[in-house]
């Protein structure tokens, strides 16, 4: 595994601790789903279904695979090892991340623009100055706006354990030194 990716799955289990317990549990991934369908106002209520939907599969996968100790609730070190097996959190990452996609694209014309990529990335506990750099990142066209397609590649690419120097570090505070 790359160090990059351990430094990407840190940063995401310290984001998705919603309630700052220390540890994954249901309750934060409750939290997480009802921070970012608020700020999706524009979409439709399937949307923002699915998009509880998916952090629903993701807490239910992460304690099916993951949960070695059986105590209900997934530690940094439990968590860290989805990045061995990335196979077993390949489908829900994909629905994770075509859930999200989608809220960012309620007209369905399959662009995001600057300010509702901000609003989401923001609700999840991504940092400005890094989603703007990803953002850029990802070739905005000339009304500021990004491909969906590109973002959802992005979080996928976010949870490769042999992926480095890719646009989704830009996320993680110092790992994009080129950047
Ligand atoms: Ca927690
Ligand atoms: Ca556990």
């Amino acid at each position: 595994m790359r160090a990059e990716a351990t430094q990407r799955v840190a940063l995401v289990f310290s984001l998705f601790d919603a309630n700052g317990n220390g540890v994954l549990d249901a309750e934060d991934f409750t939290l997480m789903g009802d921070r970012v369908v608020a700020v999706a106002s524009e979409s439709d209520q399937a949307a923002k279904d699915a998009m509880r939907a998916a952090f629903h599969r993701y807490w239910t996968t992460l304690l099916t695979e993951l949960d070695a100790d059986g105590d209900g609730t997934i530690s940094f070190d439990e968590f860290a090892a989805c990045v061995l097996s990335p196979e077993r959190f390949d489908d829900t990452v994909a629905e994770f991340a075509v859930s999200l996609a989608a809220l960012g694209d309620p007209d369905g014309d399959g662009r995001i623009e600057r300010p509702l990529f901000v609003a989401l990335m923001t609700a999840i506990g991504f940092a400005r100055d890094n989603i703007d750099d990803l953002f850029d990142a990802f070739g905005p066209d000339v009304t500021d706006q990004v491909l969906v397609t590109t973002w959802v590649e992005a979080i996928k690419d976010y949870y490769a354990p042999h992926k480095a120097g890719i646009a989704a570090d830009l996320l993680v505070p110092g790992l994009a030194t080129s950047a």
